[in-house]
């Protein structure tokens, strides 16, 4: 006989209908989450005002819930808020949206290993940008720089248009800068907002509608002018992701999309594409500086100063080993919700059909039970020892799960390889001042801004 969901374990301490609120953690709410999960086991809930959350912070739990015969993805939390700013672009739309299936179907040529192939020298030119910026002045703020430098990759790579935030000036986006201030409020305000106490929330919720209204018409007007400048141009090529929305027709309906939803689609990779994307990279530099011997070793095993290729990226190994071991103990999204289908059992506890569990990534990647005694520590050969699949029994899922998973994935990966390697083919990195990683939430999970030194490394031979 399975338990029913109010026999959850849950945080101690618990108030007659407020709930869990002494264990609420607005600024980490995830964090505190993987820490819950470590004292009360795989499967447990929070409460605030009667809303209850199911966590699923183990690995063999969260592995049953990618099964897409039983669980499929909802659209709840951070998410829903999102679609106040990004519509019906891919990340926000409802699955039963016929958008969604169109969008989907007409980008995901633009996504394939093989259109990394047509963005990679737009992508090169963004490493250069930055390796040039970093041999005149060495004193990194990798925030900054990889907020700059992801930006100019979807920019350039995806809608062939300079940010002005690295490199040439001329012919750049105008507004760039306000564009990022105002992108960022709208997600710390759909992060926070997620775990607010119900009433205090409300409060501020209402204070804060007419700033964010704002907010979000800075960002979809930053989007349009780019996306007008395009049509201007009369530049009818279909080669990058801006192309392929303008130009082409849906292999199924034969139909385009219309422009309101190419203005959620490039506003959602704009999103969507640089967080996520610059949180990884940040989590790898600071690795990278941290431990100046693997570097090293990655350097002289793996690289050679001469620019990389297409092919080069995809053949380094350990680049892309590292990468993964970033992804497994710091996911930029720490998980994602996902809904029972019919009725499920899960570690014990029945589950409805129909309802909502929050799949803890950030926990279920550190499950020492799957992972080893060693689950916490960073260590990248994990990743050349093995083959590491859903199948193999180790949860790692940092690009979510079915047919909702990221498009951006390939993308993701080329670009961050690329960044990667360029850097550490040319550079060596210390921390300024040596320290824990420090993590920050706003729907993403991001490193706390630090410095690093970079030293050529020809200068040094
Ligand atoms: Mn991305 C969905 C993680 C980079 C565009 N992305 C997802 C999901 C995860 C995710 C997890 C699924 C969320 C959920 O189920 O609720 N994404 C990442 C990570 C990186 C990343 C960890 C970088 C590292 N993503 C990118 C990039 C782009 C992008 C780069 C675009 C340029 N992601 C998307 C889109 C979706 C998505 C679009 C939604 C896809 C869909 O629902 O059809």
């Amino acid at each position: 006989m399975s338990k029913p969901l109010s026999a959850l374990p849950h945080p101690p301490g618990r108030i007659p209908i407020l709930g869990d609120v002494r264990s609420a953690d607005r600024r980490r709410p995830t964090q505190h989450e993987a820490e819950l999960a470590l004292r009360l086991g795989p499967v447990f809930q929070r409460e605030l005002l009667g809303n209850r959350l199911v966590v699923v912070g183990g690995a063999d739990l969260a592995n049953q819930t990618l099964d897409e015969r039983s669980w499929g993805r909802a659209l709840v939390g951070p998410l829903a808020q999102l679609r106040e700013l990004a519509g019906a672009g891919l990340f926000t739309a409802r699955s039963k949206d016929p958008l969604w299936g169109q969008a989907r179907r007409i980008l995901t040529p633009g996504f394939s290993q093989s259109a990394m192939r047509i963005y990679h020298d737009a992508m090169a030119s963004v490493a250069d940008d930055l390796a040039a910026k970093w041999a005149t002045s060495p004193v990194v703020d990798v925030h900054q720089d990889m907020t700059s430098a992801t930006l100019e990759v979807i920019g350039r790579a995806g809608f062939s248009c300079r940010m002005g935030l690295l490199g040439r000036q001329d012919g750049a986006a105008e507004g760039t800068e306000q564009f990022l201030d105002s992108l960022g409020r709208v997600l710390v305000w759909a992060s926070e907002s997620t775990n607010d106490v119900p009433i205090v929330g409300t409060v501020r919720e209402f204070l804060g509608a007419r700033r964010r209204n704002a907010d979000i018409a800075v960002c979809r007007n930053f989007v349009q002018r780019i996306i007008e400048s395009r049509l201007q141009s009369g530049d009818h090529g279909n080669t990058d992701l801006l192309g392929l929305m303008l130009e082409t027709e849906d292999p199924d309906t034969g139909d385009r999309l219309p422009l309101h939803n190419v203005t959620d689609q490039v506003l959602t990779f704009l999103a969507a594409g640089h967080e996520t994307t610059a949180a990884l990279m940040e989590v790898a530099l600071y690795h990278l500086a941290a431990e100046p011997i693997s570097a090293d070793r990655i350097a002289e095993t793996e690289l050679d100063p001469a620019p990389l290729t297409y092919e080069g990226v995809v053949k380094s190994r350990q680049i892309r080993a590292y990468v993964n071991e970033c992804l497994r103990l710091w996911p930029p999204a720490p998980g994602f919700f996902r809904v029972a289908r019919t009725d499920q059992e899960l570690g014990g506890y029945h589950i409805p059909s129909g309802r909502g569990v929050f799949v803890l990534a950030l926990a279920a990647q550190r499950d020492t039970a799957v992972w080893g005694p060693d689950a916490h520590r960073f260590r990248a050969d994990r990743f050349t020892a093995e083959r590491i699949t859903a199948g193999s029994g180790k949860f790692f899922s940092p690009w979510g799960a079915g047919p909702r998973s990221c498009i951006g994935r390939q993308f993701a990966m080329h670009e961050a390889s690329l960044l990667l390697a360029t850097l550490l083919s040319r550079f060596r990195f210390r921390l300024e001042k040596s320290g824990e990683l420090v993590m920050r939430e706003r729907a993403t999970l991001r490193p706390e801004p630090f410095r690093i030194v970079a030293t050529p490394r020809k200068s040094e031979r």
